[in-house]
Order: structure tokens, then sequence, then C-alpha cells
């Protein structure tokens, strides 16, 4: 039976990566969707963006964006997403690629084709949320890559389980119509990085050393 596997807010954190896809050990029809926050605060932000690349060879993946993502892809035309992006650990994935102009001239094709979300069987994975009472196709992609209590601190209405992250929490927060699994990564230096997998209707959760 094959797997559908959801990994956020990596910040850089490339050896807590490999750790939890070691333990995950994909397989070819396994999905993983990777859900934004590759870059920022960790000091391997290029080679998380490689990896995650590369397990293209190994099952069926998924990118979406990430806030971090968004304030990068703003900060050079938007002096509000360079202040986001330069305050909120920037500086790391600029020295990661040499320079801020690399990380579009090594990866701008991965960070150019970013998708909003993804709907698969009875899931949809989002970086942040959604904002509710809104149909899906009339929500703003800032709000799904920034929104946090308005939207998990109520019930939505959409018929899809929502995996989000953006939202630090010490442990996935597992709600009966949402979960959050972002645990930390590259904020706090103990803090795991936590895979969701989903397998015959029920989720397990994997967290690296
Ligand atoms: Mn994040």
């Amino acid at each position: 039976m094959s797997r559908i596997i959801g990994i956020s807010d990596i910040h850089g954190e490339y050896y807590k990566l490999c750790s939890v896809l070691d333990k995950i050990a994909p397989q070819k029809d396994d999905t993983i969707v990777f859900m934004g926050d590759y870059i920022d605060r960790g000091a391997k932000s290029r080679e998380v963006v490689d990896k995650i690349i590369d397990m293209q060879n190994v099952c069926n993946c998924v990118y979406l964006i990430g806030s971090h993502e968004y304030a990068m892809l703003q900060a050079k035309t938007d002096d509000y997403y360079n202040y986001l992006f330069w305050n909120y650990g920037g500086d790391a994935t600029a020295d990661s690629y040499g320079c801020f102009d690399n990380i579009m001239k090594i990866h701008g094709d991965f960070f150019n084709n970013l998708k909003p979300y993804h709907i698969i069987n009875n899931y949809m994975f989002v970086h942040a949320g959604i904002r509710i009472g809104i149909p899906l196709d009339q929500q703003d992609l800032t709000d799904m890559v920034y929104i946090r209590s308005e939207f998990y601190n109520k019930p939505h209405q959409l018929p899809y389980k929502i995996i989000f992250g953006h939202t630090e929490f010490e442990k996935p927060q597992v709600q009966n119509d949402k979960i959050c699994i972002d645990t930390g990564c590259g904020k706090y230096p103990k803090a795991p990085l936590t895979a969701i997998i989903c397998e015959n209707g029920k989720e397990t959760f994997v967290n690296s050393d």
C-alpha cells in the first residue's frame, strides 16, 4: 500500500531532513508532499533543496510554497518582503548559496514552480492554512502561506483533512479536520523535524533524531 508523506518547515536543517527520510525509507509508489519553508535559519538551505529535488528519483514528489519562499521571491521588488526575508533567517540562505542572487540562479526553476496547495485522496496539504469561509478557488496565496490562528483555532468547511505547518508547536497538533506538523525545526536547536505518514486512512508521525 502506498503512503502519502508530508514534510514541512525544514528551514535549512539538512541533517534532520536526511534523518526523517532515512527512517521513512520512501518507496517508488509513495508520494512526498514537501510543504514549504525549505530555506532560512538553518545552515544548509541549498543542500536541502538539492536533496528534495533528488527525491524525485526515489518516489513521487510535490513541492509547495512556504512563507519563506514567498518572501524570498518578493524580496527584490517589495520592501516589506525584503525586510521579512533578511530578518527571519534569510542571511543563512544567502550564505548557503554564496550570495542572494545565486539562489535563483541555481534553483530558479524550482522556486518559480512551487504550488500553493495539493489535494490527494481526502487530504489537502498547504503551508499555513486557508481563510475559513472563502471558497478554495478564491483563496489568497498570502493567506495560504501566512495565516495562523484564524485558521487553526476554528473548524473549516472543506471536505478534506488539512495538513499544514508554519506555526510551530511542541508536538503535532491533531484536530478532527486538520493537523499541524511544524515542531520548530530550524527555530530551536533541539527541535526535531516531524513528518506525517498517511496510510490506510490513518496518520502517524516520524521525528528526526
Ligand atoms: Mn516555517
